[in-house]
């Protein structure tokens, strides 16, 4: 399996993708994901110039070899345009794997451990009553959990303080204009109705529904103290990234105070940043994104080490990756012995046409097909790689006295 070519295909198709295709000589293609929201153009520069000419002549077989060559190899390891460069590769060497042995992923990683992936959707409401109708919405397409958002609204200033969220039918979080991405937030407003609508929803549908909250790093430690104390007996599965993921003496205190059990990672690009915190226990669910930790390699890793603590894995699952990052998660869910729940999206028919996908939604859970490697077939003759991406932002958010805020 001597890899010949290494090609990065930069295109949109209802949003901005880049995908690594890596070719063997002996004619098989692999693909991988290096999305990283907004940077898309970087993490491409970094292959095309840099990292490509390293993979030429090697044999794609030694996944582990070509991970280490890179990661330690060229010194300058970490940070999420580094690690999303290296995720797509690491993941294309892993479907070249599986597409010669005629293995899907899963089989190559250890086998089945289960049958299928509980699965949480995200659901956002503007008023209260908006998400209660939301919610039932999706208890009726069979999802047991949610990931509830909502906006705040302040009626004396007609401010409305929003929370992201990514129902792909009412479009996506990032906008296209660096000049139009300024929200405003109120942190004080916001933790008073995350507790005020937490309840409402807890005494609307009972204590069986699963509940998480994504806070999205928008408090600071004696916020987060203070409304997650209030939160407690609410019997959330889990609050994400209840403050700065990197603060991890905030986190230390976080858990040692509350009861509600954290899950954070998407902001982790390698073990370093989260190997204490899951040693320590003071996590409850592990959140990295494949895609930009580095790939599928060190994410077995890191789910084997959150496993030796008793956390379990929650990957980081967005619109914002490609369903070949999906496919991934989804493989490894089914292997592991400590998966706990998977981030669902469900994408447009359009991006559908360009990654065919093995795994298939239905009551609440994914069950992920035999097709060998990540089980993804793409349609390179729909994607249109010269005019198509379109440079897009992650909005800022300011508060109200126009400093910026942690978004
Ligand atoms: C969010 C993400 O899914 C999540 O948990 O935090 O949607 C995040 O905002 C995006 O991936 C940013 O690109
Ligand atoms: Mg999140």
């Amino acid at each position: 399996m001597i890899i010949v070519k290494v090609d990065t295909l930069l295109f949109r198709t209802c949003r901005n993708y880049l995908i690594v295709r890596i070719e063997t000589a002996d004619g098989l293609v692999g693909y991988g994901d290096a999305t990283l929201n907004g940077r898309e153009s970087v993490v491409k520069e970094l292959i095309d110039a840099h990292l490509s000419e390293m993979l030429v002549g090697k044999d794609a077989a030694n996944i582990t070899d070509i991970w280490q060559m890179i990661y330690i190899g060229t010194y300058w390891r970490g940070g999420p345009v580094t690690m999303t460069a290296l995720a797509g590769i690491d993941m294309a060497l892993w479907d070249l794997k599986g597409k010669l042995s005629g293995l899907p992923l899963c089989d190559l990683i250890g086998g089945r451990s289960r049958k299928k992936m509980e699965v949480y959707c995200h659901v956002h409401g503007t008023t209260l009553e908006q998400l209660i109708e939301n919610i039932s919405g999706k208890l009726a397409l069979g999802f047991r959990i949610v990931r509830y958002s909502f906006d705040t609204s302040d009626s004396e200033s007609n401010l409305v303080f929003r929370q992201p969220h990514q129902d792909v039918s009412k479009g996506h979080i990032e906008i296209d204009s660096i000049n139009t991405c300024s929200e405003v937030w109120d942190s004080r407003m916001y933790a008073a109705d995350l507790i005020r609508i937490t309840r409402a929803i807890r005494e609307e549908f009972g204590p069986h529904l699963g509940l998480i909250h994504d806070v999205h790093s928008r408090l600071t430690v004696a916020q987060a103290r203070q409304t997650l104390k209030q939160l407690e007996s609410l019997g959330l599965l889990f609050i994400e990234d209840p403050i700065d993921s990197k603060n991890l003496k905030g986190l230390s205190l976080l858990s040692q105070c509350c009861t509600v059990p954290i899950g954070i990672g998407e902001l982790f690009n390698t073990i370093d940043e989260c190997r204490d915190i899951i040693a320590h226990q003071e996590i409850g669910f592990l959140r990295i994104d494949i895609s930009h930790f580095g790939g599928i390699t060190p994410a077995l890793r890191a789910a084997a080490v959150a496993e030796a603590f008793g956390v379990k894995v929650a990957f980081h699952g967005p619109s914002d990756i490609s369903p070949l990052a999906h496919a991934a998660c989804y493989h490894i869910d089914a292997s592991i012995p400590n998966f706990g729940v998977q981030e669902y999206v469900n994408f447009e028919p359009e991006v559908l046409n360009v990654f065919q996908i093995p795994y298939a939604y239905q009551d609440g859970y994914i069950t992920i097909d035999n097709t060998p490697g990540l089980g993804v077939t793409i349609d390179e003759s729909l994607i249109d790689t010269d005019s198509t991406y379109i440079k897009s932002y992650l909005p800022i958010l300011r508060d109200r006295m126009d400093a910026v805020h942690n978004w």
